[in-house]
């Protein structure tokens, strides 16, 4: 049986290092369909049966740039078994960003909070529990450079992709965007995989106009949706 996990991660994440310390030189290079973005690929040490992904390095799923896209078309189309999100742990919060939106897409993942070495020289502690309660996510506290905790990281993001099933995705907002997330689920989006109505929300939420189009909403539907944000808009100032 084989297995993809995709490595997904804002740039400068340590994501290069990540990917060669669990792949070697198990590597292959292509490029992204239609671009000439490289695509790499790997064999995941002590897994044969386990295929790593590259993703482009992003900050988000939501803007129009190529790197983006290409990481949300493949999320969404190629259907992964899991994902691998490197985080900054020096940086967290700034790349937690991607990491609401990733958890959104209704794929198991596993949150690596890489730069260990440097966080605990700091001084400062993560307290993994918490995070991993947050997104509804197993935390793996690692050093890509200095190759710790990568075979823990390799077993659980297998782990997590050998259960081939689907995840509801956990984060909640507040109680008028829940509000409004399940009226546009419930007018616009029941035709769709139950485990990727939530994105398709949120970004309708967010005035998506790509995932607008994908989905030819009428203009009607579009109305209908509008009067929730703006009532959300209105709730929060
Ligand atoms: C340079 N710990 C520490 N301390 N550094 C790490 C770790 C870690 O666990 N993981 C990665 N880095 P990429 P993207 C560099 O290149 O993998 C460092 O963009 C330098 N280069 O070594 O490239 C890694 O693929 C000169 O640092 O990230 C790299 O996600 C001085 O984080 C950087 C200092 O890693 C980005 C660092 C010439």
């Amino acid at each position: 049986m084989s297995i993809t996990i995709a490595v997904a991660g804002n740039p400068n994440s340590g994501k290069t290092t990540l990917f060669n310390a669990l792949t070697g030189s198990n590597q292959y290079v292509g490029n992204w369909p239609g671009v000439t973005v490289e695509k790499k690929e790997g064999i995941l040490i002590g897994h044969p049966e386990v295929v790593l992904v590259d993703l482009p390095g992003i900050y988000s799923l939501s803007t129009n740039s190529l790197e983006e896209e290409l990481a949300r078309d493949y999320l969404l189309e190629s259907n992964p078994d899991a994902i691998i999100n490197i985080v900054d742990g020096t940086n967290l919060e700034r790349n937690l960003y991607l990491t609401t939106q990733l958890a959104e897409l209704g794929i198991p993942m596993v949150l690596a909070v890489n730069m260990m070495d440097e966080v605990e020289k700091s001084g400062a502690k993560i307290d993994g529990a918490a995070l991993g309660n947050a997104f509804g996510v197993q935390v793996v506290e690692i050093s890509a450079l200095r190759e710790t905790q990568i075979d823990e990281l390799a077993r659980i993001a297998t782990q997590a992709a050998q259960k081939k099933g689907h995840f509801l995705p956990l984060h909640r907002f507040s109680g008028g965007v829940e509000h409004a997330l399940g009226h546009i689920e419930e007018v616009a989006l029941h035709q769709q995989p139950e485990h990727k109505q939530r994105w398709y929300a949120v970004k309708l939420f967010e005035r998506n106009e790509l995932v607008e189009a994908e989905l030819s909403l009428s203009a009607e539907l579009k109305a209908h949706i509008e009067q929730d944000i703006r009532q959300c808009e209105l709730e929060y100032d």
